[in-house]
């Protein structure tokens, strides 16, 4: 057990449980094509029926009279001469029906029909076979993920090994990885990938690269997954040798046009475009003084005629240049300011994606309030399934409760319900076709995909949710347990009772009440380094001083960033004593001593949560260890190993913050313990052998400075 197979492992059921199933004695899938996503969920069907099931059942294009499991689309159903109680569907939608003698697996297009193949499947694989008949249908269009792949296949921000897509500035001629990961993909009915990084390389554009890209598409296309493509703003003369890339440039148009128009040659039903512009460096329209929606529109009217869309990135802020712009004093605002003006400006074809929160996907943030001023823009979110500021798979941590602040987050437009998963990212807030998510996976040739097995609940909780954004995230989890590690309750109570605590251990051990993971922010964005979260380029600022500690996001003292969201959630910001404890420091510049509502001062608050969240990831490897002999040795050694670093790092953590805001503030723990380190061995008190001393830095990761 590698974790190749992730959760579509089809492990045999046991035999008491494989009794209980009432299954029909063949399958129909009705499209002979090879290529087409009706008939590799035939095959998907057989596959996981003869491994959950051990049964062996042929598969057949033509509708017949014995009882089947049918899947197809409604419409080759009916004209088949198919009775169906199916309801009108929308699109990628499906209908599963179990009642009757034959299994009606139809979807509203191919795409849907796989899906329902797969819900079929999960719930045999999880040995439930209730007899059940209903219609599903996506909560938005977009179901995106991203990948941030260089074309010398390193992966930005990716901890799982090397690309499975580029290598060598070309595409990898062998697709296997590329179309496994595409039926994981469709699986949780995800139907589009943008598979290059953000921070596009103009020679992704070469020709040869065109065709490999074709090869991609042609991997993916069975499994409904469509490719869409990163570009390059300058592409235009870094590329392509013209003198400018002015978005409104006769010539630059006709490049892009052009480019376009070869991309559909290789790929007829690519998605569409992403664009990150203006932003870390990266070239935009900016430059030309043309602003950020005429840059979009360049891509949009290129893209219309084939039917694309292009997802064009909020994340605009310029490190380079913070103290000249108009948001200074605040990064947190620059999204807003760079968007709310242009609503009106973007054509039809153009979707913003927009990161969780306002700075950059902390392991707490409010949701972003530019959501409640896309109202004639098609809006997206985007989500991060790789952590790179939490923990980097490396440390457990199961998000779906994180991202569930943001996606039950109502955001009060004009005094009405805006909760922004199931209202705004449903396009039914503002009435809008396209809307919907993107998530940046960042999965390599590592087989566990992610680079450690338990961080693929995130992967699955993310498609789930994208689909259904009010689905609990722990039936989400347990379902995905199931699948993954089998029927066995304390492996199900265990993993679950692990991953809903781990995200708030990581906030614990790494930063609370809302003042950003207290991360090396530099680079690497992994370990503890509090110091550098001040007087940075990039805005990521705590504002800690001997007496106090937070932002000031205030309209009437501070940045004025909690003026950007609708009047009620603004007036609710605005006060501390509305504020809830867990943004406080978001929010708000208080004392040390401040005291919150749960009645702790601020500082104990912080040697509390250190200790408590050191404490449960210490829990984790003795919880992981009761498993033993209840899942296969290869996925419990490898994850014990994991959990047991964590349980380490989440010690060097504890003891780098709480020494760091006792240094700055002079305040001891109540408690007594900052200083004597529990469960921590220093280096010096051990023997070592093949070791010498070195200063650290920063010297709160080490014991001395050493
Ligand atoms: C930051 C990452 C950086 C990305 C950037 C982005 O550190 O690698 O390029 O976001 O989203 O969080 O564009």
């Amino acid at each position: 057990e590698d974790g190749l197979n992730a959760w579509l492992r089809y492990a045999r059921l046991p035999d008491n449980i494989i009794r209980q199933a009432e299954i029909p004695s063949n399958i129909v899938s009705l499209n002979s094509t090879e290529t087409s996503p009706v008939y590799v969920a035939g095959l998907e069907l057989q596959k996981g029926i003869n491994g959950a099931l051990g049964k062996t059942l042929d598969v057949t294009h033509k509708s017949n009279k014995r009882s089947s499991i049918v899947v197809g689309t409604v419409d080759a159903f009916t004209a088949a001469g198919g009775k169906t109680n199916a309801p009108e569907l929308e699109e990628d939608g499906f209908w599963l029906d179990t009642k009757g003698k034959t299994v009606q697996i139809l979807g509203q297009n191919e795409r849907g029909a796989l899906y329902g193949a797969f819900e079929y499947l999960s719930m045999l694989a999880q040995g439930n076979f209730t007899k059940v008949a209903y219609a599903t249908n996506p909560s938005a269009s977009i179901r995106w993920v991203n990948q941030w792949d260089n074309m010398d296949g390193t992966i930005e921000r990716g901890y799982a090994g090397l690309s499975i897509f580029f290598k060598n500035n070309t595409t990898i001629a062998n697709t296997t990885r590329v179309a496994e990961y595409a039926r994981l993909l469709a699986s949780i009915r995800i139907n589009g990938i943008v598979a290059n990084n953000v921070n596009a390389n103009p020679i992704t554009l070469s020709d040869e690269n065109m065709a490999g890209l074709g090869k991609i598409a042609d991997a993916m296309r069975p499994w409904g997954v469509r490719l869409g493509l990163s570009l390059n703003f300058a592409s235009p003369q870094t590329l392509g040798g013209l003198s400018t890339f002015d978005p409104l440039d006769k010539s630059v148009i006709t490049w892009w046009n052009d480019q376009t128009a070869k991309l559909y040659k290789h790929i007829p039903d690519m998605a569409g475009y992403l664009v990150k512009a203006n932003s870390e460096g990266q070239p935009g329209p900016l430059t030309y003084n043309r602003t950020l929606a005429e840059g979009a529109n360049l891509f949009a009217k290129a893209i219309k005629p084939y039917g694309g869309i292009v997802m064009f990135r909020a994340f605009v802020y310029d490190y380079q240049n913070l103290n000249e712009s108009n948001w200074k004093d605040d990064r947190a605002n620059a999204a807003v300011d760079h968007f709310r003006h242009l609503d009106d400006e973007f054509d039809d074809n153009i979707v913003v994606q927009v990161k969780y929160g306002p700075i950059d996907f902390q392991a707490r943030e409010p949701a972003s309030p530019l959501f409640a001023h896309l109202r004639n823009t098609a809006s997206a979110i985007e989500l991060q399934v790789t952590q790179e500021y939490l923990g980097q798979q490396c440390h457990l941590a199961y998000l779906a409760p994180l991202w569930k602040t943001i996606l039950d987050f109502d955001l009060r437009v004009d005094g009405e319900k805006s909760v922004i998963g199931e209202d705004v990212l449903s396009g039914k807030r503002f009435n809008k076709t396209l809307s919907g998510y993107a998530a940046v996976v960042n999965v390599g040739q590592n087989t566990t995909w992610l680079g450690t097995h338990l961080a693929m609940s995130n992967l699955y909780a993310y498609g789930r949710i994208a689909w259904d954004p009010t689905v609990d995230e722990v039936v989400i989890l347990q379902d995905w347990t199931r699948l993954t590690y089998g029927l066995n309750r304390k492996v199900l109570d265990t993993i679950t009772d692990m991953s809903m605590q781990s995200w708030e251990a990581y906030e614990n051990y790494t930063g609370n009440l809302g003042v950003q993971t207290l991360t090396d922010i530099t680079y690497n964005h992994y370990g503890p380094n509090p110091q550098s979260m001040d007087n940075n380029p990039w805005g990521q600022w705590t504002r800690a001083d001997s007496d106090s500690i937070g932002m000031d996001r205030t309209v009437w003292n501070g940045t004025g960033f909690s003026g950007q969201y609708p009047s009620e959630v603004a007036a609710q910001f605005e006060s501390i004593e509305t504020t809830p404890d867990d943004l406080l420091l978001w929010f708000h510049h208080v004392p040390y001593t401040h005291i919150l509502k749960s009645g702790k001062t601020v500082i104990q608050h912080f040697y509390d949560a250190h200790y408590d969240g050191a404490e449960t990831a210490a829990s984790f490897p003795k919880k992981w260890t009761s498993l033993k002999g209840l899942i296969d040795k290869q996925r419990f050694e490898e994850m014990l190993f994991r959990l047991e670093y964590q349980a380490g790092h989440a010690i060097v953590w504890r003891d780098s913050i709480v020494q760091f805001y006792n240094n700055v503030s002079g305040i001891p723990d109540a408690a007594g313990r900052v200083g004597h380190h529990p469960w921590r061995v220093e280096a010096e008190d051990m023997t070592l052998h093949g070791y010498r001393v070195t200063g650290v830095n920063p010297f709160q990761a080490a014991s001395g400075f050493q």
